[in-house]
């Protein structure tokens, strides 16, 4: 699922990326060809303009256009707000809402016929076994006359109990009775199966009705095909009107299908996609994770990371201090310590140059010698404060105290200094000339920092 919406969410992005600016112009092309591969992908419409909106809205204001690197800004925006379409960022929003295990609590599957209830409620269970509960499975499809024998066999797999009756005409009889069973077997979850048609009509609606009176669920889960598309969300939305859902799971996400349906949903019922049944087998369930799957989408999961964790770690204010510092050449010894931390913290060094604008394409890992970057953290945190402060007063006795305490030599020592000395000079002329321009960029480093910086 999604290939083709990656494919080409991916291409619409080269409108912004690799940009050291960008205009309203790039952004507007960006968001027309998103918009134009969400339709594609099956997207409900109303999903697609309300997306594309409140994309540009955010994209447009002054944060974007004038930021760190507005390209990667650009698609964080379009990944938190994939993220929103998809779902709650909080994911309490998509557990099951069960009872202690003292209390028994229901779980109520329904769906249209072939969506896969009767395989996901064995997953379900399986699933909840798993997590140390005691599931049973009831067969309350009384319709179909294969379907026990196909909820016993799934039970017998997994090794979850199933109550069947051969024969029984009323469903909420058999869940009463299953109900009873249950009481005296210890069980904690009851996952009732029902029955599908076809289309959503009267008489299965009043037989859910009555099932969900009778056995007042904790959770009421629609089961949707997503090969249905974005009928998926028109589907969802009938249930929950007549009987009430309190969540979805999404099946056959395993699909080459388009998508839409998984986008759609959440924004025209309101309900949260709580599972994907990712295969035939009782292991192929999943919890849904929505900026997983935008991170997949986007095909650039590690990139919305990586700006965030780049935001994490250096601040704004440290970076405009940083930036006013440079300008008037007192950048100090103890700044370049502080610069070589915040590296470190993000790990990645490569994936964090990259992300400095003027540096994308410049440095390679194999470049930057980590050894020697371990060398000068040891060098400079063998300095006192003071002399980290003012480097002028690093004399002879000083040198070889510093590359005593730092396991290196004294040329070492003075070859650091030398090399700050020259960086200090290079960052003047460089926060000048970025003045006026972008100036600092927010990862706390000059544009176009030379190779070599580090
Ligand atoms: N690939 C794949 N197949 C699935 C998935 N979920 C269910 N299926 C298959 O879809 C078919 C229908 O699944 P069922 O669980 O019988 O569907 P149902 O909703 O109980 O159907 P009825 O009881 O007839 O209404 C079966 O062949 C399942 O193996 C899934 O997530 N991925
Ligand atoms: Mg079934």
């Amino acid at each position: 699922m999604f290939e083709k919406l990656t494919d080409k969410i991916t291409d619409a992005m080269r409108f912004v990326t690799g940009k050291s600016s960008i205009s309203e112009k790039n952004i507007e092309d960006a968001v027309e060809a998103i918009k134009m591969a969400l339709l594609e992908a099956d997207v409900n419409l109303r999903v697609v303009r309300r997306f594309v909106n409140s994309t540009i809205e955010e994209a447009k204001g002054e944060k974007v256009l004038r930021s760190v690197d507005p390209g990667q800004q650009f698609i964080k925006i379009v990944h938190d707000k994939l993220v929103s379409f998809l779902g709650d960022a909080d994911p309490a929003s998509r557990a099951l809402k069960l009872r202690g295990p003292d209390v028994i609590s229901t779980v109520l599957m329904l769906g249209l016929q072939g969506s896969g209830k009767t395989t996901s409620s064995a997953k379900l269970a399986l699933r909840l076994k798993k997590d140390g509960r005691k599931p049973l499975l009831v067969a309350c499809d009384l319709v179909r006359p294969a379907a026990m024998e196909q909820l016993a066999v799934l039970g017998g797999q997994i090794g979850v109990p199933v109550h069947r009756e051969d024969g029984a005409a009323d469903s909420v009889k058999v869940y009463q009775n299953a109900l009873a069973w249950a009481k005296l077997n210890l069980i904690d979850t009851v996952i009732i199966d029902t029955t599908g048609r076809l289309q959503i009509d009267e008489p299965m609606m009043q037989e859910l009705s009555r099932l969900k009176n009778a056995a007042n669920p904790d959770e009421m889960l629609l089961v949707a095909d997503s090969m249905t598309g974005q009928s998926a969300a028109d589907i969802a939305k009938t249930f929950d009107e007549k009987i009430g859902l309190t969540g979805v799971v999404l099946t056959k996400f395993d699909s080459d299908t388009r998508g839409g349906a998984a986008l759609s949903l959440k924004t025209i019922t309101g309900k949260p996609l709580k599972f994907t049944g990712t295969g035939e087998k009782p292991e192929d369930f999943e919890p849904f994770h929505p900026d997983r799957i935008a991170g997949r989408i986007l095909g650039m999961g590690d990139v919305v990371s990586l700006v965030e964790k780049a935001q994490e770690v250096i601040d704004q204010k440290e970076a405009l201090e940083l930036q006013r510092k440079m300008e008037k050449e007192n950048f100090t010894l103890e700044d370049w310590l502080s610069q070589l931390r915040a590296v470190k913290k993000m790990g990645s060094l490569q994936s964090m140059l990259e992300m400095i604008p003027g540096m994308q394409g410049q440095i390679n890992e194999e470049d930057i010698d980590k050894a020697d970057l371990k060398r000068q953290e040891a060098i400079l945190s063998s300095m006192t404060r003071k002399e980290r402060a003012n480097h002028l007063i690093i004399g002879p006795p000083r040198r070889s105290r510093i590359a005593k305490g730092s396991g290196t030599s004294v040329a070492e020592v003075a070859r650091l200094i030398k090399k700050f000395e020259k960086m200090r000079g290079m960052m003047k002329k460089m926060a000048k000339m970025g003045k006026g321009a972008r100036g600092m960029d927010g990862a706390g480093m000059p544009q176009g920092m030379p190779k070599g910086f580090f």
